[in-house]
Order: structure tokens, then C-alpha cells, then sequence
């Protein structure tokens, strides 16, 4: 076997965004565009020689084929050993953690996340540290920079590996470890929660269904979820994942789990419904006819957090995104702990878990975490919340109740413009962003806006600055609106508009939300001139 030297050029465009670099298929497939990365890769974080690496995918389309591109790139450039997921299939909260427990250098994970996968559509390639989390920005500016000189790069000249076997085995001089990607996924999830309790609850006839989407959760779900705690045979459906994710898109959110919804808003409904994405770090929590917005769950995990084992002796703190609702910053004022608001991305999560700042973590977009890890955490939400509602023994729709009540309800909606015209969504921007500082005192839609600014963070514990993170707009009565554009997208650009508003009059808690927010989207589009300069009389998704 020889180490290849292939002459290369830069390739535009390589700059990972909200989490990672992702492309459309074919634009990763093409000659010296993975190779090209991976190498900046190594180049961008002080080589490969003598590292050790966790390597795996969520399976979608080229999953396989770019481990293995990576297994002799890395043996190439001198790492000592990458453990691999058995058919290099990882979820990202399991790859998280083998890093940290192998104490690993770093790790790649290929994911497009909850982007839809196959041959036409998306492939993404993101790089975690040492600590098991997304590399921070600093970082993964370093790999931007090396992917604008790169001249050449290094491959091993061998055959594909046997990546079906659990074992140990070796690619020139790299030691290759194929582990099982659940099991040490599942110990952990097991070192946490009471699992005797939500056994028990399982027997005593509680129901659920879990839509892996037939993405990467499914094995891991079966194992666990069926297998071990003795929810029915079934309870887990679309589980077996597949290339393209059965066709569908891997989003759990009630557009794109719409079985899930209508099951758990039917006559027949189970107790407990909950969905995951692509490669397994979001959640979707739905209860018999109530559903649970991501933020709302933040909050509620929060508040129950003592009743699960692993938290049983408090939380040092808790972290949202900025565009997250403010409904855990009141559970947080409640605990007496810090709330920490963060630019969107789990990698801004990362230094506040390392330095016990912060022990829950999560993002309006069905993503929640703790320190256990250092990526959000689909199947481990799920779990925490079994846990919950076993010490509880309430459904649901009651812990919701019994929340709203005490801390009252943020009404809350995202609404997502889709693959817009990038230029008339910068457009967009600028212009709001240029008008901000004249926006207080003015009205729209009848509402009197009292801030408005571009929000920009500094990091707590290395104090990084990061800029340019979302308008938000603050309106009277404690209505908020945020814009910011997609980090995520491989088409056009996609614009989000954050919606939301306090409300906690005891007999208005149980409204429809778009309703609720009626007079603050009408304010959304009226200062910003939404539907005017994306030519969209509608959002594409409304979560
Ligand atoms: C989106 C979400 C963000 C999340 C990111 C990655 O980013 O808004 O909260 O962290 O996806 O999630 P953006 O830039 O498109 O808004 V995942 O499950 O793709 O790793
Ligand atoms: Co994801």
C-alpha cells in the first residue's frame, strides 16, 4: 500500500456553516471535493500524525463510500487509529460520546442532518474537538482557511476496509476499531435515567410511538426503547434506516412527522409520541393531543431536572439560542441559576458545558442537550422525558398544564421562507439591519416596538466575540420577533422569522399559537416587508 500525493486547487465555497459543511450530493461526489475538505481537515487543526479519530454517519446516500475515502486519507496522513461506527453508521450524540470516552483527538461525522439525503439531495461532513463537541468557530475558520491554499492532498492507496465486522483491524500503519454504535451509547443513556422506573411504567400498560423517520435513531430506539425498558413490539416505526431516509425529509417537527401528529391526535392515540432526525440529535415531544414545542420542553426538563438521577443534585445553569423562547429563563430565575443566551448552533454550547456553567442546553429547532455529552441529544430527550413522566405519573398534556400555570406560556412559532432569491433575502437583511436604530418607539401593526439591535455574543469563557447572530425586535407587552437567515441550506437562502410572546392570564394559555401571534406576525411583515421582498404570500414550514 502507497501514500498517494494528489496534486489539487482550491475549491470555493468550502465554509462550514451553522454545523458543518454541507453541499448537495452530487457537489460533495465530485473529483477532489471531499478529499479537498477532509485534508483541510487535517491541515486546519495541526495534522493528523499520531491522532486518534472517531469516525461515522447518519447512512445516507455516500455515507459508506466517504468513510471509507476518509479511513485511507487518514492512515495516509499518520493518524494512529479511527474507531468507526460498525458500517460507519453513528448518530451524532453516540459519536459525541465515543470521543469523549475513547478520549479521542477528534471526530467526523457525516450528516446532513435533517436535510433530506440521496443522490440529488444533501451530504455534509462536520468536524467534533477533543471534547466531543461541533468544532467552535475559531476552529472551523482555520479549516476554511486551509481549504483557500491547499495544493495537495494525501490518500493511501488500498482497498475498502471491512467496516461490517465489530473488531479490531489496521489500514497500513492506522489501527481500525469497528465498534457497535449503540452500546456504548445505550450504558450511558443507562448511567443516567431511571430506567426500573420507566420500566415499570411500560408494563403498567403506557403506550408510545417513536418515528425514527427511517433515519439513524431507529436501531438505537429498538435497542432501548423496546428491547430494554418493554415498550410493545412496534412502539419504534420507520426504524430500519435508510439511504434516503425512505424518501422523506428526516425533520421532526409536525410538518414532516405528519403521521406521527395525526396518530397522536386521533381517537386512538398512545401516551407519549416522540420523533428524531437524520443523525439523531433533535427531538420532537408529542403528547395525547398536545404537542410540545422544543422550547416549551427546555423548560420543562428544567423544572423536573431533579427527578431524573443524573440531575438529581441540581443544575449549575442553563443555556438557549437567542431565537429559543424565554420559557426556561423564568424556570431559571426560579432555581436561582444562570441563563445563558447563545448565537444558534450547539458549538456556541460547548465552553459553558466544559466549564460547569451550564448543564441544560437547547435551540428552538427541536434540539436538547446537557453535559453529558457535547451534541444535542434526540433519544436522550425522549428518555428524560419517560423519566419525568414516570416520577410524575401525569400525562403529557398535564405537565403542560401544570408548567403554563406556574410560569406562564410563551407562544411561540417559527416561520421558515424556503429557498428564497439569496439576493433579495440579504436584501432583506441589509435593509431591516440599516433601519434598526430608528425602530424604537415606532408602531407596527399596532404594536410599539421598544428595542431592536443585531445580536452579537461574548463568549463567557474564552471571550470570543461573535457577530451578525439575528435581529431581534422587542415589542411592548413582551412580544418578540427575530429574523436571521439559515446556516444549513444548500439552496438559495433560507429566511427564519422567530415569533413570540408571553402570555400569562390563566384563562388564554390554551389557545392555537398562530392566533395567539396573529398581531405580532402581522408586525413581522410589516417591519420587514416579508411577503413583499420574498414574493411569498405564505412561510413554507410553520413549526
Ligand atoms: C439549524 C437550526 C439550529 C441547529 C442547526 C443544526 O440551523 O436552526 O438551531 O443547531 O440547524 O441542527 P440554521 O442555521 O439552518 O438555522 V442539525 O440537527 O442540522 O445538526
Ligand atoms: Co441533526
Amino acid at each position: 500500500m502507497s501514500i498517494k500525493t494528489v496534486q489539487t486547487q482550491p475549491i470555493e465555497g468550502q465554509k462550514p456553516g451553522t454545523s458543518g459543511l454541507r453541499k448537495k450530493t452530487p457537489v460533495f461526489m465530485q473529483t477532489n471535493y471531499l478529499e479537498n475538505f477532509v485534508q483541510a481537515i487535517w491541515n486546519g487543526t495541526g495534522g493528523a500524525a499520531g491522532k486518534t479519530y472517531v469516525l461515522g454517519g447518519d447512512g445516507r446516500y455516500f455515507n459508506t463510500q466517504a468513510a471509507q475515502t476518509i479511513l485511507r486519507m487518514a492512515a495516509a496522513s499518520g493518524a494512529a487509529k479511527v474507531i468507526v461506527g460498525q458500517n460507519a453508521l453513528l448518530s451524532t450524540p453516540a459519536a459525541s460520546n465515543l470521543i469523549r470516552k475513547r478520549k479521542a483527538d477528534g471526530g467526523i461525522i457525516l450528516s446532513a442532518s435533517h436535510n433530506p439525503g440521496g443522490p440529488t439531495e444533501d451530504f455534509g461532513v462536520k468536524y467534533n474537538a477533543s471534547n466531543g463537541g461541533p468544532a467552535p468557530e475559531g476552529m472551523t475558520q482555520a479549516i476554511f482557511e486551509a481549504t483557500e491554499t491547499l495544493e495537495s492532498y494525501l490518500i493511501l492507496d488500498a482497498p475498502d476496509v471491512d467496516l461490517s465486522k465489530i473488531g479490531q483491524s489496521a489500514l497500513g500503519d492506522m489501527q481500525i476499531e469497528v465498534v457497535d454504535p449503540v452500546s456504548d451509547y445505550q450504558d450511558l443513556m443507562q448511567s443516567l435515567f431511571d430506567f426500573d422506573a420507566i420500566r415499570a411504567l411500560f408494563a403498567s400498560g403506557f403506550r408510545m410511538r417513536f418515528d425514527a423517520m427511517h433515519a439513524i435513531t431507529g436501531p438505537y430506539a429498538k435497542a432501548i426503547i423496546e428491547d430494554t425498558l418493554g415498550a410493545a413490539p412496534g412502539s419504534v416505526v420507520n426504524a430500519i434506516p435508510s439511504e434516503d431516509f425512505g424518501g422523506g425529509h428526516p425533520d421532526p417537527n409536525p410538518i414532516w412527522a405528519k403521521d406521527l401528529m395525526q396518530t397522536m391526535f386521533s381517537d386512538d392515540a398512545p401516551d407519549f409520541g416522540a420523533a428524531s432526525d437524520g443523525d439523531g440529535d433533535r427531538n420532537m415531544i408529542v403528547g395525547k393531543n398536545a404537542y410540545v414545542t422544543p422550547s416549551d420542553s427546555l423548560a420543562v426538563l428544567a423544572a423536573n431536572a431533579t427527578m431524573v438521577p443524573a440531575y438529581a443534585g441540581g443544575l449549575n445553569g442553563v443555556a438557549r439560542s437567542m431565537p429559543t423562547s424565554g420559557a426556561v429563563d423564568r424556570v431559571a430565575e426560579h432555581l436561582g441559576v444562570d441563563c445563558f443566551e447563545t448565537p444558534t448552533g450547539w458549538k456556541f454550547f460547548g465552553n459553558l458545558l466544559d466549564a460547569g456553567r451550564a448543564t441544560l442546553c437547547g435551540e428552538e429547532s427541536a434540539g436538547t442537550g446537557s453535559d453529558h455529552v457535547r451534541e444535542k441529544d434526540g433519544l436522550w430527550a425522549v428518555l428524560f422525558w419517560l423519566n419525568v413522566l414516570a416520577e410524575r405519573g401525569a400525562s403529557v398534556q398535564e405537565v403542560l398544564r401544570d408548567h403554563w400555570g406556574r410560569f406562564g406560556r410563551n407562544y411561540y412559532s417559527r416561520h421558515d421562507y424556503e429557498a428564497v432569491d439569496s439576493a433579495a433575502a440579504h436584501a432583506l437583511m441589509d435593509d431591516l439591519r440599516s433601519r434598526l436604530s430608528a425602530l424604537p418607539g415606532s408602531t407596527a401593526a399596532g404594536l410599539t416596538v421598544i428595542s431592536a439591535d443585531e445580536f452579537a455574543y461574548d463568549d463567557p469563557v474564552d471571550g470570543s466575540r461573535s457577530e451578525g447572530q439575528g435581529l431581534r425586535i422587542g415589542l411592548e407587552g413582551g412580544g418578540r420577533i427575530v429574523l436571521r437567515l439559515s446556516g444549513t441550506g444548500t439552496e438559495g437562502a433560507t429566511l427564519r422569522v422567530y415569533l413570540e410572546r408571553l402570555e400569562s392570564e390563566p384563562s388564554a394559555l390554551e389557545d392555537d399559537p398562530q392566533a395567539a401571534l396573529a398581531d405580532i406576525i402581522a408586525a413581522a411583515d410589516a417591519l420587514a416587508g416579508i411577503s413583499a421582498r420574498t414574493g411569498r404570500a405564505a412561510p413554507d414550514v410553520v413549526t
